[in-house]
C-alpha cells in the first residue's frame, strides 16, 4: 500500500469513519480541512485542523495524497465539487479500503474509491472514481459502478448490475441482477429494485410494495 501522508478533508461522520480506517492501517493524516469538526466526533480533534479548503495548497500535491471525507448524500454535490476541485489542482485522491472489507482478486478499483468495514465487492466487479461502498453492503459477481456514487450501508446487489455515474443507492436497498441504473437515480432506502431505472428517477418503497417512477 501507498503510504504517502494524506490530507482529509471534511470533519463530520464520514471523515471520523475514514479516519479510523486510515488510524488502523497506519497511515499519516496531516491535517483535517472543513469549516467545522462535529463536536461529537473526538476522534478528529487530535489532527491540525484547518476552517478552509485553500488551505489545502498549501501541501505539496507530490508529497500528499487528499482523502474525500465529505460523505454523498442525495441532491448534495458538494462531495462532486471538491473531487473535481482537487483533482483540477493537480492532486491525487488516495483509496482507502477497510480491513474489514472483502475485496475479490479481479475487482478494479478507480482513484478515491472508499470501501468502508465490512462491505464486500465480488469477482469482476468495478467501482469508479470517487464512489463509496459503504458499510456492510454487498456488491456480487461482475457489477460496475460508475463514478461520484454512494452505495450506503446494508445494501444488497447481485450480480451484473449496471450502476452509472452519480447514482445513490439508499441504506439497505435491494437490487437484483443484471439490471441498469441510469444516471443521477436514486433508489430510496429499503427498495427491492427488479427494473431497470431511468436517469435521473426515484425508486423508493418497502420490500413488498415498490413504486418506480420512470423505470425502463
Ligand atoms: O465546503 C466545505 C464544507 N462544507 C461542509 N469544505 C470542507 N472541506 N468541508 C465542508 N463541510 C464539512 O463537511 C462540515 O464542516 C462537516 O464537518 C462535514 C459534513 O459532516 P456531516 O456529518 O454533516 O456529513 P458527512 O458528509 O460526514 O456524512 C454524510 O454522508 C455519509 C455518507 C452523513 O449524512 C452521514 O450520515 C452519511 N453516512
Amino acid at each position: 500500500m501507498n503510504k504517502v501522508p494524506v490530507v482529509l478533508i471534511g470533519g463530520g461522520g464520514h471523515a471520523a469513519g475514514l479516519a479510523e480506517i486510515l488510524t488502523q492501517q497506519n497511515r499519516q493524516i496531516l491535517a483535517v480541512v472543513a469549516p467545522e469538526l462535529s463536536p461529537s466526533l473526538r476522534q478528529l480533534a487530535e489532527f491540525t485542523h484547518h476552517s478552509n479548503d485553500e488551505d489545502v495548497l498549501n501541501y505539496d500535491k507530490h508529497q500528499v495524497e487528499l482523502v474525500n471525507g465529505i460523505g454523498a448524500m442525495p441532491y448534495k454535490s458538494l462531495r462532486q465539487k471538491i473531487y473535481k476541485r482537487f483533482k483540477k489542482d493537480g492532486y491525487k485522491f488516495a483509496q482507502v479500503i477497510a480491513n474489514s472489507a472483502n475485496i475479490s482478486a479481479n475487482v478494479r478499483l478507480a482513484e478515491g474509491v472508499q470501501i468502508m468495514q465490512n462491505a464486500v465487492v465480488c469477482i469482476g466487479s468495478s467501482v469508479g472514481e470517487n464512489s463509496i461502498v459503504n458499510t456492510s453492503s454487498t456488491i456480487d459477481h461482475d457489477c460496475s459502478i460508475g463514478m461520484h456514487c454512494h452505495i450506503a450501508p446494508g445494501v444488497t446487489m447481485s450480480g451484473q448490475v449496471r450502476i452509472e455515474d452519480g447514482v445513490h443507492v439508499a441504506t439497505g436497498a435491494s437490487i437484483i441482477n443484471n439490471i441498469t441504473i441510469g444516471e443521477n437515480a436514486i433508489v430510496g432506502v429499503g427498495a427491492s429494485l427488479t427494473k431497470s431505472l431511468a436517469k435521473n428517477c426515484i425508486a423508493y418503497g418497502p420490500k413488498t410494495t415498490v413504486k418506480v417512477q420512470g423505470a425502463k
